[in-house]
């Protein structure tokens, strides 16, 4: 089944949304695979911002999403990194429309509580970034038929 990596960012941790947004993500039938709470680095994030760099705003994106633990997430579902992403919002958080999770309970571009991939290549990459093989979990829940059809997950 497709994954995706989800960071649940320092201004999720710090404004106990941690909860809501976990909510969220099973309430929509979104598998939990893997979860973790870690405290990213500089290097860590060099690699995961690298299409950043260069913005003026990257300092200050690195310190932000340094600021607190974060919360590592994989997740699992047919089509989830688009679905994910749609439920994400816009980077923005101001523009991002109402009912997304950016739209519903963040005011900020940056401060913008999670992070989505957004490609099922970089969500590879990603995985791979933060979790080790053996702290992904492919398992069948066991409500999976009243999740899908059995044509969907053939
Ligand atoms: P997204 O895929 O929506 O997370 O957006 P990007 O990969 O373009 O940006 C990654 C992060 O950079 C954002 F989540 C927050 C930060 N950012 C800023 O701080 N300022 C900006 O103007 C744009 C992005």
């Amino acid at each position: 089944m497709e994954k995706t990596l989800v960071i649940l960012k320092p201004s999720c941790v710090e404004r106990a949304l941690i909860g809501p947004v976990i909510t969220r993500i099973q309430q929509r039938g979104i598998i939990i695979s893997g979860m973790k709470m870690m405290q990213l680095d500089e290097k860590i994030l060099r690699e995961h911002y690298s299409h950043l760099v260069d913005k003026p705003f990257f300092p200050s994106l690195v310190a932000s999403m340094m600021a607190s633990p974060v919360v590592c997430m994989v997740l699992s579902g047919v089509d989830v990194v688009e679905v994910f992403r749609k439920m994400t919002g816009v980077t923005n958080g101001r523009k991002a429309e109402p009912g997304t999770l950016r739209g519903d309970f963040c005011m900020s571009g940056q401060a913008n509580i999670i992070h989505a991939s957004d490609s099922p290549e970089n969500a590879q990459i990603e995985i791979n970034r933060f979790f080790k093989p053996e702290e992904v979990f492919d398992y069948t829940p066991s409500n999976i038929n009243f999740l899908y059809s059995a044509d969907e997950i053939k």
